[in-house]
């Protein structure tokens, strides 16, 4: 076994709030707080563990390419990363949310739907929104934003955008109303598949001491389930 620490890729931000309560029933505290330290490997009060601060959707980069152990990263972003090299034992169920299509209050989606016309959609979700519109059978032509999605309808950029969606507000403000349910999305616990078989003695009962700290989000070696799903319409992928 190698004798490198641990090491589990977190962001800033909700991911790491939401996580702070987890690791702490793991046992683990950070040494410093990222939100206030300019560092980026945090020690942690577990000698052999220490965390690493990066961006969310750069999360599953990390841990696929063994820049890190473990990881946590929102549904979201592992749909359009694709999850390749990763392992997802534990759903951790925090940091929940629903990711929605969304358009202008006096957009007829399902109208427009029903008369077979061409979307056009910006999202910075491009793959779960391909995936989610093929699936429907609805003509898309996806427009890649980066943030501020709510926008692009404002505007005339497009009729309708793939967002997440938790207490409503930013669509409200924006005047936009959410028009359908793309997949209900939580941050999980992701491992590097190679990492797994090589330290398997120490990333076990890590990923074990996950799984009981979400308290019933997922069993060990088994896909998790949300700890508290809220329409649990669709399975988790
Ligand atoms: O911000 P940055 O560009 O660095 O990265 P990020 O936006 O990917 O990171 P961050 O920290 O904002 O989000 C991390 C993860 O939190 C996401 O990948 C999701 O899995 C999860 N999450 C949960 C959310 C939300 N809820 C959420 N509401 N991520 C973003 N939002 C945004 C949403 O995009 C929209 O702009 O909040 C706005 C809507 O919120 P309400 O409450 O107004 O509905
Ligand atoms: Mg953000």
């Amino acid at each position: 076994m190698s004798t490198r620490s641990i090491r589990i890729a977190l962001s800033k931000g909700r991911i790491y709030d939401e996580t702070v309560p987890l690791l702490a029933r793991v046992g683990i505290r950070a040494q410093e707080d990222p939100e206030t330290s300019r560092r980026l490997v945090i020690p942690t009060s577990r000698r052999g563990i220490e965390l690493i601060i990066v961006r969310a959707s750069d999360t599953p980069t990390y841990v696929q390419h063994g820049g890190a152990d473990l990881g946590i990263a929102g549904r979201d972003v592992l749909v359009e990363h694709g999850g390749e090299g990763l392992y997802q034992p534990v759903d951790l169920g925090i940091a929940a949310c629903r990711m929605m299509v969304a358009a202008r209050r006096e957009f007829d989606y399902r109208l427009a739907v029903r008369q077979g016309a061409r979307l056009r959609v910006a999202t910075k979700y491009v793959r779960a929104a391909r995936e989610h519109f093929a699936a429907k059978g609805v003509h898309v032509d996806i427009i890649r934003l980066y943030g501020s999605m709510e926008l692009a309808p404002i505007v005339g950029l497009a009729d309708a955008i793939v967002d997440l969606v938790s207490s409503g507000r930013t669509l409200r403000a924006n005047n936009l109303v959410a028009v359908e349910d793309v997949m209900p999305v939580s941050a999980r616990l992701v491992v590097n598949q190679a990492a797994l078989k090589t330290k398997r003695a120490t990333l076990q009962p890590l990923i074990d001491a996950f799984a009981a700290a979400a308290d019933g989000g997922g069993r060990p070696g088994k896909p998790g389930k949300p700890r508290k799903p809220r329409k649990p319409r669709k399975a988790a992928r």
